[in-house]
């Protein structure tokens, strides 16, 4: 499926998120897990900047999606090299975000298909389901593994999460090989309530 996308805005502080009405989808995920890489191949076209060097996005990007949805790269967190100063100013506006962001309707947690979730992951994942938001896990970069490896992964997953009511799916995905994208348009839409 071919998507239409745009830049729409961008936020650092609570104060610059923009009011929308539109139904919200937010990327979160660990620096350089892959999601303005991810987002990306989702659109079809490069309107995110990705770079190999951990700490790229450096504020919230919104995305508005056929017109009718809002996606939302976010800045990655738990890499050194960026400023102890804007790490703490990230995680407050993300927890903010997470926390109170009315417009919020779903989230993808990023994970890199090779590692187990970390604890930031979990913090994240544990956040969702106190407040009720549901949330997908999109196991990134998954060209790196065998599909044996990721079964593995997957069945791990499955059982750290199971005691969750609102973890709605564990997709796989890469954006080298295209893996998982037409899987996770699906659910964005289902958990967007959105007709088409
Ligand atoms: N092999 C492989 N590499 C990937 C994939 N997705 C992203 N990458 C690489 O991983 C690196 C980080 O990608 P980004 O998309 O910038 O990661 P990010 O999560 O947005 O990072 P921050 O903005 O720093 O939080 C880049 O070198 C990408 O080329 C994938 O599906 N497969
Ligand atoms: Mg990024």
């Amino acid at each position: 499926m071919r998507l239409t996308a745009r830049f729409y805005a961008s936020a650092s502080s609570i104060d610059t998120l923009p009011a929308t009405p539109y139904p919200e989808v937010a990327f979160v995920g660990r620096s350089n897990v892959g999601k303005s890489s991810l987002l990306n191949h989702l659109f079809g076209q490069r309107l995110a900047r990705v770079s190999r060097t951990p700490g790229c996005t450096r504020t919230f990007n919104f995305y508005l999606v056929q017109e009718r949805w809002m996606w939302v790269d976010l800045p990655g967190l738990g890499y050194a090299a960026v400023a102890r100063q804007q790490r703490h100013q990230w995680a407050r506006l993300l927890r903010y975000y997470l926390e109170h962001r009315a417009q919020l309707h779903l989230t993808c947690v990023l994970i890199d298909s090779r590692h187990p979730p970390r604890l930031w992951d979990m913090a994240v994942m544990e956040l969702l389901e106190h407040r009720g938001c549901p949330f997908v896990v999109v196991l990134t970069k998954s060209d790196h593994l065998s599909a044996a490896a990721l079964q593995e992964q997957i069945a791990q997953l499955r059982t750290l999460l199971h005691a969750c009511r609102y973890w709605v799916d564990i997709i796989p995905s890469s954006a080298r090989t295209g893996q998982g994208r037409e899987a996770l348009i699906a659910v964005i839409r289902r958990y967007c309530q959105t007709p088409q």
